[in-house]
């Protein structure tokens, strides 16, 4: 099933960051290497200047469900769960974000890791370094079956 995803979410995949290592391997990240993406790039979150939380609930809202960030910019987001459930944050397009819902609720079991996006345990923070190199309107949500459909979703507007 991995397989799969990987298939359809090959695109996606920066090159450096492919092979399973997690954020606390981060330093041995090449960035420069990171595949450039529709929604942006991952970017060292040690290089951000911008730090955003993001909570996440089990009432399936992420807090803030809105922000701005200039094109270009490095945000490091740290997610923090303070649900008792399992959340993730997971950066996309609102297209690819629909399409890859739909993948989890048909593979429930389904294992996805990539830089951009964080799974966080109850109670427990991630983080994910990102460079917005687009200027639009992007979104993050939770993929856990139910809970995108839910309203778990928020908006990355990135200004010019
Ligand atoms: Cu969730």
């Amino acid at each position: 099933m991995k397989r799969l995803l990987l298939a359809i979410a090959v695109a996606y995949v920066p090159v450096a960051m492919a092979h399973g290592e997690k954020p606390g391997a981060a330093s041995a990240v090449d960035y420069s290497k990171a595949e450039e993406l529709p929604f942006g790039r991952a970017a060292d979150p040690r290089q951000a200047k911008r730090t955003v939380r993001v909570e996440m609930s089990d009432q399936m809202r992420f807090a803030p469900a809105e922000l701005t960030v200039k094109r270009g910019e490095i945000v490091r987001f740290v997610p923090v769960n303070k649900g008792k459930l399992l959340h993730e944050m997971v950066l996309g397009s609102m297209d690819e974000l629909k399409k890859h819902a739909e993948l989890m609720k048909k593979y429930p079991g389904m294992e996805h890791d990539e830089p951009y996006m964080a799974h966080v345990a109850p109670g427990k923070a991630g983080e994910i370094g990102w460079q917005f190199t687009q200027a639009g309107e992007f979104f993050y949500g939770c993929l856990i079956p139910g809970h995108f459909e839910a309203g778990m979703v928020g908006k990355v507007r990135v200004v010019p």
